[in-house]
């Protein structure tokens, strides 16, 4: 796992770190076992803030145009020539500060464990002459399968294992390409790869290696296309069949759509999601229904699953509330030509069928509902589906996923990238039967209380300061 900060996308801007939780049953989950354990964090890099991107990504105009990256980070790191950024301020003297570099100990299997953290870019990462044996996905365990190069989007997270075979040589490339086809323009000073050094070396060494080795890249054709990876032969360990049938499904049309002063903003169905930052879901949905308010009766909908569109102003607050535990199905449509890595905050999901153009029904203008979708459902193999909690729909094209709601609160799902801050983002409120007898401490009331501007800093920019520029 991975920490971020949640308000506007300082992720970006440095505010990330690993979270690794290890299972006491860890040597049996991991089948291969590894004499050491690294993390290798990637990410896009700006060389401006994100406050100052978002700024300028949500004008009127902009058509959804995402901020490019000037770079590419791996750990932290990465060496620019200054001289190819004159309009920075910038210089060449601390350019010796070394390579990523990776000293694993010759002859053993080593865990790397990768992780996206970037705001937009998706990465192809390899070791030159090394394959990559995936073994965890987003904190499930797999079955090894490997691979000479691993696609990893957005808030995403692999587990690979690499073996420091003997070899003639002793240092290798290790190299993280951005794929670049995604970006919405041409960024003449971005350096697309970032690039280190994988040491096969017994004694640990405190000098980053200064120089890239010329060792040899997989001849496969490199990635141009933003999926995810082709995860359907990865079999989790141990094995977890998917509940037979949804209680409900929830169908998303995302996609961006231009509005009222020319700016664009991301949409699930007809909302774009605005945080009240004083008035946060949760809080509404604990105080109303410890007061018996009837705007969060069930009774409102005939359906267990549904979108709460009393309590919450729905252009701008998406919720879909349950209560109990419920099975509830995700199936999303991607009506733009970007890539997509969603996230469900408290869960993680089965990714039961992902695909391009729309998924398999019976009828092309029928209702995306269960019936009309028996083509799909009767095709699913529900007996051990990957289970993770970062899914991308590519351009378009459409996912099906599914969870059990059995946790109390108001869990955010959200595309992982820019696209959060044009509001491509809407909740599900589950568990309201535990809900209502949650209790919300005081300093956490306090905190909502505290002024709005201060509360409001750094989050992204609101609509109304573009009125006066559409
Ligand atoms: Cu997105």
């Amino acid at each position: 796992y991975w920490y971020h900060a949640h308000q506007g996308l300082q992720t970006s801007d440095g505010l990330v770190g690993p979270l690794i939780i290890h299972s006491r049953d860890e040597r049996n989950l991991q089948q291969i076992q590894y004499a050491s354990d690294r993390v290798i964090m990637l990410s896009d890099h700006y060389h401006d803030l994100s406050g100052a991107l978002a700024r300028k990504y949500l004008a009127p105009d902009m058509e959804n145009a995402e901020p490019v990256p000037d770079g590419a980070l791996m750990n932290g790191r990465a060496i620019r020539n200054c001289d190819n950024l004159p309009h920075r301020r910038c210089d060449n003297t601390t350019s010796n500060v070394g390579l990523p570099t990776f000293d694993l100990e010759p002859k053993r299997h080593h865990r790397l464990r990768i992780i996206n953290v970037g705001a937009f870019a998706e990465f192809q990462f390899q070791i030159d002459e090394h394959e990559l044996a995936v073994t965890e996905v987003d904190g499930t365990d797999v079955r090894p399968i490997s691979y000479h190069r691993l696609n990893i989007n957005p808030a995403q997270r692999y587990s690979v294992i690499v073996h420091t075979k003997s070899r003639e040589k002793t240092n290798f490339r290790v190299r993280a390409r951005m794929i670049t086809h995604c970006f919405a323009e041409k960024n003449p000073y971005m350096v697309a790869t970032v690039e280190g050094v994988l040491r096969h070396s017994s004694i640990p060494n405190h000098e980053l290696a200064t120089e890239l080795p010329e060792t040899i890249d997989w001849d496969e054709a490199i990635g141009l296309e933003c999926k995810d990876l082709n995860t359907t032969e990865l079999a989790p360990v141990p094995v977890i069949a998917a509940p037979a049938k949804p209680d409900s499904l929830v169908y998303l049309r995302s996609n961006f759509e231009i509005g009222a002063y020319r700016l664009s903003r991301g949409k699930f169905n007809t909302s774009s999601w605005h945080a009240d930052v004083q008035n946060p879901t949760l809080f509404r949905a604990i105080d109303g229904l410890q007061a018996s308010n009837t705007s969060f009766d069930e009774a409102q909908s005939d359906r267990s699953v549904f979108v709460n569109d009393r309590a919450f102003y729905q252009p701008t607050e998406l919720v879909v509330q349950s209560s109990g535990i419920k099975t509830i199905d995700i199936l999303i449509s991607n009506f733009d030509d970007g890539n997509h890595p969603y996230h469900l905050h408290g869960y993680k999901f089965w990714v039961l069928a992902q695909g391009h153009g729309y998924p398999p029904r019976k009828s092309l203008d029928g209702p995306m509902d269960l019936d009309n979708l028996s083509p799909l459902y009767d095709s699913l193999d529900l007996s051990n589906p990957l289970r993770r909690d970062t899914a991308s729909i590519e351009a378009f094209g459409w996912a099906l996923i599914r969870f059990v709601a059995d946790s109390a609160g108001a869990w955010a799902f959200h595309c992982h990238t820019w696209h959060t801050e044009a509001g491509l983002l809407m909740q599900f409120l589950t568990r309201t039967d535990l809900l209502v007898d949650s209790e919300i401490s005081e300093a956490h009331r306090g905190l909502c209380m505290a002024d709005r501007l201060d509360l409001e800093r750094g989050m992204g920019p609101k609509d109304e300061i573009y009125y006066d520029e559409a």
